[in-house]
């Protein structure tokens, strides 16, 4: 494995969703031994600490169904700035959450320095909402849809006007919850979707092959993953808001990240939604930790 200047940088934000708590996802994660894991497999190792998220709300708008609007708009964009100078330096940015909105500002960093930019979405939902669609108000539901271009303009806009990932660009892997406005998007825009049904039936070699095949044929220029937590089964991470039954499992998600590892493509990465206060003594957080093992190189022999 190639040794990687790996730069971590916490997001304590839960403005983008409605349980508190996964504001200290970045600490649990560190707590869990990030940062010597990885350092142990050969990489360096910096620490950023985490950006400033205001702890309390500032503003209600009366104007939007979104919650939290302007907590998350000054929180991702100032992740994008981050984010955008970890690239500009030649280092791997790995992002610690926070509740998933935090994708929209790591995903419009990374867009401000590549061209042609990748996404493998691992998560339980497709996280395709806009305004009109969302059942909740929930920006957590909704970063996918604005990486596409496609939601409020002040999120849409951030760092960088507009569209950051063309849609055939973005696998997810591990849905299955999809709400209906997500659906008809997923099938308007062509996303690639490995849903639980293509893992049960094809099984996780299979299913890792093709999208990295998928993805490989895309003339990319960088690939982020972006981990959601509760992809996983909540047997295995109970530490979630959001959890869904009949999740990925254990193994296979070892198995997704090292065949990640294997493929080389893996340029950025972000382990999102890890809440302390609903977990089992850290279980989330530790899976978390064990997982960036098999995605940076950790082997057995
Ligand atoms: B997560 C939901 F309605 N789709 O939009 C919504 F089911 O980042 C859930 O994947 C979103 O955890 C979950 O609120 C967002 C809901
Ligand atoms: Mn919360
Ligand atoms: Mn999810
Ligand atoms: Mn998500």
């Amino acid at each position: 494995m190639k040794k990687l200047d790996i730069t971590v940088v916490g997001v304590p934000l839960d403005f983008g969703q409605s349980r508190r708590g996964v504001d200290m996802g970045p600490s649990a994660i560190r707590y869990a031994g990030a940062i010597k894991r990885l350092e142990a497999i050969g990489h360096t190792l910096k620490d950023e600490g985490d950006i400033q998220v205001s702890a309390i709300e500032r503003s209600h708008r009366e104007d939007t169904n979104l919650k939290n609007l302007e907590e998350v708009v000054s929180a991702t964009t100032e992740l994008a700035e981050k984010v955008a100078a970890i690239i500009e330096k030649g280092e791997f940015p790995l992002v610690l959450g926070g509740d998933h909105s935090i994708a929209i500002g790591t995903i419009a960093g990374l867009a401000s320095k590549y061209k042609n930019l990748g996404v493998i979405w691992y998560d339980a939902h497709a996280d395709m909402n806009t305004a009109e669609t969302s059942p909740s108000g929930n920006i957590h539901g909704m970063p996918l849809a604005v990486t596409m271009g496609l939601g409020h303009e002040r999120l849409v806009n951030i760092y960088k006007d507009g569209q950051k990932v063309k849609p055939e660009n973005i696998v997810i892997i591990g849905a299955r919850s999809v709400d209906p406005g997500e659906r008809k998007l997923i099938k308007e825009k062509g996303v690639k979707v490995f849903s639980m049904h293509e893992i049960d039936r094809d099984g996780m070699t299979v299913v890792m092959n093709e999208a990295i095949a998928y993805l490989q044929s895309k003339d990319l220029d960088g690939v982020h993953l972006s981990l959601d937590l509760d992809g996983l089964d909540p047997i295995y991470t109970p530490g979630v808001g959001t959890p869904v039954q009949g999740g990925i499992s254990y193994r296979e998600s070892h198995l997704a990240m090292e065949m990640l590892e294997d493929a080389g493509i893996i340029t950025s990465a972000e382990f999102v939604e890890v809440n302390p206060i609903l977990d089992e003594k850290n279980k989330t957080g530790e899976v978390a930790v064990e997982l960036m093992g098999s995605l940076f190189g950790e082997k057995l022999l």
